[in-house]
């Protein structure tokens, strides 16, 4: 009866035990609850998806090296110097060598998979943006024009502007400079693009949670590079759509054409090969 009983404790146990671990995998690795292992979450649905892709890649570089330091350790403990014997010699190992070549080239091919898989989102646009939004970036400062909604938003040095977006919706951005070069990053949305003259980017933004992020210029573009700062605000559909109607009865428009023209000519390949 007595063993009986003990049996039937270890069998729980095993069962609760399994059930546990399950629970816990579930939890830690549950899509929204990856660690953030010292990078931004990603606040929009793209820069979310890079998230995801590092912190997985990070536990996966976390048990591959735990497997190789449990080999490490075993090795040089299960094989230490136990007599004087010299150890059988060979100079290779065909299988040994095929293994430690085909696992490393495998992971590779994993790494490679998931990257390109989440370029392709990160990169893709939408058909049906809800916004659509023309950023200029120049010396030293952010336009950010609303074309389709007659909105312009101007910042100069020091005047750190603000990009309005809608929450949970897609805003289409339309990247150019109108002088050198510059980087359009915004550090919680995981996202970084050039604004080159004669180059037109197009990316998509879907902020997921209401807030205020941070934006700077990334590439050194002279003399107040450091102040060009920006700010993207994200509020809900309805506030947006407040704040458009305000924008535009305080006539906040045009001021694009105060800007010198962007160079928006697309380099041949020539002319590429040159630089
Ligand atoms: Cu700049």
């Amino acid at each position: 009866m007595g063993r009986n009983k003990l049996s039937r404790f270890k069998h729980l146990k095993r069962v609760f035990g399994a059930g546990g671990l399950i629970i816990i995998l579930a939890t830690v690795l549950s899509a929204c609850n990856l660690p953030a292992f010292g990078g931004y979450k990603g606040a929009t649905a793209q820069g979310h998806d890079t998230h995801m892709l590092y912190a997985w890649l990070v536990i996966a570089a976390i048990v591959v090296g735990g497997i190789t330091l449990s080999l490490l350790l075993w090795a040089i403990f299960r094989y230490r110097k136990k007599s004087d014997t010299i150890p059988k010699q060979f100079q290779y190992h065909i299988p040994l060598e095929i293994t430690y070549t085909v696992i490393p080239i495998i992971i590779v091919l994993i790494v490679f998979f998931f990257t390109v898989n989440v370029e392709n989102k990160v990169d893709a646009v939408s058909t049906h943006p809800y916004v659509k939004i023309k950023v200029t970036a120049f010396q030293w400062g952010w336009n950010f024009d609303y074309p389709q909604l007659h909105v312009d938003v101007h910042g100069v040095t020091l005047q750190n502007p603000e990009m309005v977006l809608p929450t949970g919706k897609t805003a289409r951005i339309t990247l150019v400079s109108a002088d050198v070069v510059h980087g359009f990053y915004v550090r919680q949305f995981n996202f970084s693009r050039y604004a080159q003259p004669g180059v037109v980017n197009v990316f998509d933004l879907t902020v997921r949670h209401s807030g205020t992020y941070q934006g700077q210029c990334t590439q050194f573009c002279g003399l107040y590079h450091a102040e060009m700062l920006f700010r993207v605000k994200s509020v809900s559909p309805t506030q947006f759509w407040s704040w458009v109607h305000q924008e535009q009865a305080e006539g906040h428009s045009k001021v694009v054409s105060q800007l010198p023209s962007p160079v928006v000519k697309v380099r041949s390949t020539n002319s590429r090969t040159k630089i």
